[in-house]
């Protein structure tokens, strides 16, 4: 089951190995850049990201390495004042939804999405369950990184596939990208999306953002250790 798991990870990583070097280039971190480099030099990154990336025989290899590169940043973000959308069509401020009152884990996604984003909310799902025992429970949310499409009915649909009952936020496009880039997320264009998850614990300011696929086990470890 582990092993399945880790697996699909690394395959659909395979995917979308081009699309997260794309991602990383335009980042101002030094250790970023080099990455995005080391992916141009290898002159594999090109045929990871066509239609076969399987024919790439070094992908899986390449990508297990991947999915276990998990960054873990601590940082400030001064949320927007906007209101988005929640899956039930009501509108929900964004500075009350991520209140400080409150520990939150947010993820970011479109639901069109074939790569990424359907691994990223099984994480969630089953970062839920690991956690469900804790004596304080995080507030979930996914953004939507796709609003033009995602409208709040999509977002409930898409919930509801995965039997996910967190809160789904789109909004207008101005206000999905005022709030992207207020926390870092926003890559221009849903295609350059990457694997990001941001964390925060009540009354604190400082937020825990984790770049990469990390596993729920991993993302539950990384909130042990910030969430005390
Ligand atoms: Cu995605």
């Amino acid at each position: 089951m582990r092993m399945t798991m880790t697996m699909r990870l690394a395959a659909i990583a395979a995917f979308t190995s081009l699309g997260m070097g794309t991602a990383t280039a335009d980042h101002h971190n030094g250790e970023d850049q080099q990455q995005a480099h080391q992916h141009d030099m290898s002159g594999h990154a090109a045929e990871a990201a066509t239609d076969q990336p399987a024919a790439d025989p070094h992908a899986m290899h390449k990508n297990m390495m991947h999915s276990s590169e998990v960054k873990v940043v601590h940082t400030a973000y001064d949320l927007p004042a906007v209101s988005l959308t929640n899956e039930a069509g009501q509108s929900v401020a964004l500075q009350e939804i991520l209140g400080q009152d409150r520990a939150v884990v947010v993820n970011f996604i479109f639901t069109t999405c074939t790569t990424i984003c359907p691994v990223m909310t099984s994480t969630m799902l089953q970062l839920q369950k690991v956690l469900k025992d804790d004596a304080s429970q995080p507030y979930y949310v996914s953004i939507s990184i796709d609003p033009d499409y995602d409208s709040a009915e999509v977002m409930r649909k898409y919930a509801a596939r995965y039997g996910a009952d967190w809160t789904f936020l789109t909004g207008t496009s101005e206000d999905i990208t005022t709030t992207l880039q207020a926390l870092d997320a926003y890559r221009g264009n849903k295609v350059n999306h990457f694997a990001l998850t941001l964390m925060r614990a009540a009354n604190q300011s400082e937020w825990t953002r984790v770049e990469g696929l990390g596993s729920a086990q991993e993302l539950a470890d990384i909130w042990h250790a910030t969430a005390m």
